[in-house]
């Protein structure tokens, strides 16, 4: 008896203990609920689009029937030849941008496949490099640690069997077969998942047409769901996507996560969500496309970090297979910074302040970071929040200077210990930060409108 209870004490502690980087997820959660957890404790991840396209320099798949006529499009595998592509030079660029997952087109809405698979000869092995793309990068990031993922893209404006055609669906094919697509659909995901996985995460794309459905999305989510428990699938798999916002209509089935696209998320603490966006304007190579300045990048990442979601930071890598040395260059900067200030960006979770021009806030345990953009003199000054601010530090040590008041919190530092990009303050507090709700800051009145932006 007496035993009997112990075990159960024991269990309960174990149970109840706080994980070592998150306690969102409880031990007893579902495999997924766990995945989701674990994926949102990333927070940063690289978006790789690539492909025979890559030699033209327009985007992928839109241009096919429009920059490029279609045939001249589908024959371009024909002379794609990156010989320099090196898969562990890709993992090392994601890894050293402080990344922890990897999104690559697998298929995009020109359908080519850039990985040997048996459905369709349109595929890498049959080019002239003949090198499983897939397989390199996926072996190549599990062996930098990284998580590996894959895009796909639900239409195929090539495969005869999709109803819709280029440029961009305008067309109709005269005897395509839904049904019989959809089959082919199911085989490459599957080849995806079991060849290539575990996947994180399968990101869909290129649902809006009208040959999809919410029935063909639940049914294809049950399916994937039975190839791999844990598998995270996006809110494009079904047809309940806001447009570019990438939020999900209430009461419609919508997958696992929200995704908006070259936009930062609305903070959200319900629903997990991640932005895509562009270091450049393309999201395929483009020559001399203008790049992102590394104070947007980083104000970027932290303020969707705020708002409670991950960054799926894309590049687009050139016909010869190398990233950009200067885009490999700015992901090198984030991740410098990141060596310095990840501790306020991992395993958080956004808030209480939502984001704004003045900067963004995350939690973990008893400590919310603040990411001052914007500075009121040497303060910046915030809502009241419902606990006792027990210490103040800029991070990396230095002691910041602070006042708390029933209306207010403000903090002060002189300009020479500010980073100009984002100034990481850590508030410790006498309660768990979690049990904080959301703080809007700017509109109240107590918090100064933001002197300056970046
Ligand atoms: O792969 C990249 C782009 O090629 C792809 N998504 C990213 C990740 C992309 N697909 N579409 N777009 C970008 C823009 C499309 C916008 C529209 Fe629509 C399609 C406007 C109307 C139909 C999206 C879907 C917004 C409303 C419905």
């Amino acid at each position: 008896m007496r035993r009997t209870t112990l075990l159960i004490l024991l269990v309960l502690a174990v149970a109840l203990a706080p994980g070592v980087h998150t306690a969102q997820a409880p031990a007893s959660a579902t495999p997924l609920a766990k995945a989701l957890a674990g994926w949102q404790d990333m927070r940063f991840g690289l978006f790789i689009h690539w492909g025979p396209v890559s030699l033209t320099g327009h985007e992928i798949g839109w241009s096919r029937g429009a920059q490029t006529p279609s045939d001249a499009y589908d024959a371009l595998y024909t002379r794609f030849n990156p010989v320099q592509f090196n898969a562990d030079e890709w993992a090392r660029a994601a890894k050293d941008a402080g990344m922890k997952y990897v999104v690559f087109t697998a298929k995009h809405h020109d359908g080519f496949c850039m990985w040997d698979t048996k459905t369709t000869d349109y595929n890498i092995t049959r080019s002239p490099f003949g090198r499983d793309v897939v397989r390199e990068l996926s072996d190549a990031c599990r062996s930098h640690g990284l998580v590996f993922c894959t895009y796909y893209s639900i239409l195929d404006w090539r495969h005869p069997d999709y109803p819709l055609g280029s440029p961009a669906g305008k067309t109709r094919k005269a005897n395509a077969d839904m049904n019989r697509y959809a089959e082919y659909l199911k085989q490459q995901v599957s080849e995806l998942v079991t060849n290539y996985g575990p996947l994180a995460v399968m990101w869909f794309d290129g649902e809006w047409e009208e040959p999809w459905s919410v029935e063909r999305g639940t049914d294809l989510y049950a399916f994937l769901r039975r190839l791999q428990p844990s598998l995270i699938i996006n809110n494009r798999v079904s047809k309940a996507r806001a447009g570019m916002e990438g939020t999900s209509a209430a009461g419609q089935f919508s997958g696992d996560y929200d995704t908006p696209e070259q936009r930062i998320g609305g903070f959200n603490m319900g629903r997990p969500w991640e932005s895509c966006m562009t270091i450049c304007e393309q999201w395929a190579w483009k020559p001399d496309d203008a790049m992102k300045p590394l104070s947007q990048c980083l104000r970027t990442l932290v303020s969707t970090a705020g708002g409670n979601g991950n960054l799926l930071f894309n590049v687009g890598p050139m016909p010869d297979g190398r990233i950009e040395p200067r885009q490999v260059e700015r992901l090198k900067e984030m991740g410098a910074w990141l060596r310095l200030r990840g501790e306020s960006v991992y395993g958080t979770r956004g808030g209480p302040f939502k984001p704004g021009a003045w900067g963004a806030s995350t939690r973990r345990g008893t400590r919310i970071y603040l990411h001052v953009f914007a500075w009121d003199g040497d303060a910046r000054t915030l809502p009241a929040i419902p606990a006792k601010v027990t210490r103040v530090q800029l991070l990396g040590g230095a002691r910041v200077e602070f006042t708390q008041t029933t209306s207010s919190l403000t903090v002060r530092v002189p300009a020479a210990s500010r980073d100009p990009i984002d100034t990481v303050i850590a508030l410790d507090l006498d309660r768990p930060a979690m049990t904080i709700a959301p703080v809007e800051v700017g509109s109240s009145g107590k918090a100064p409108a933001p002197q300056r932006t970046r």
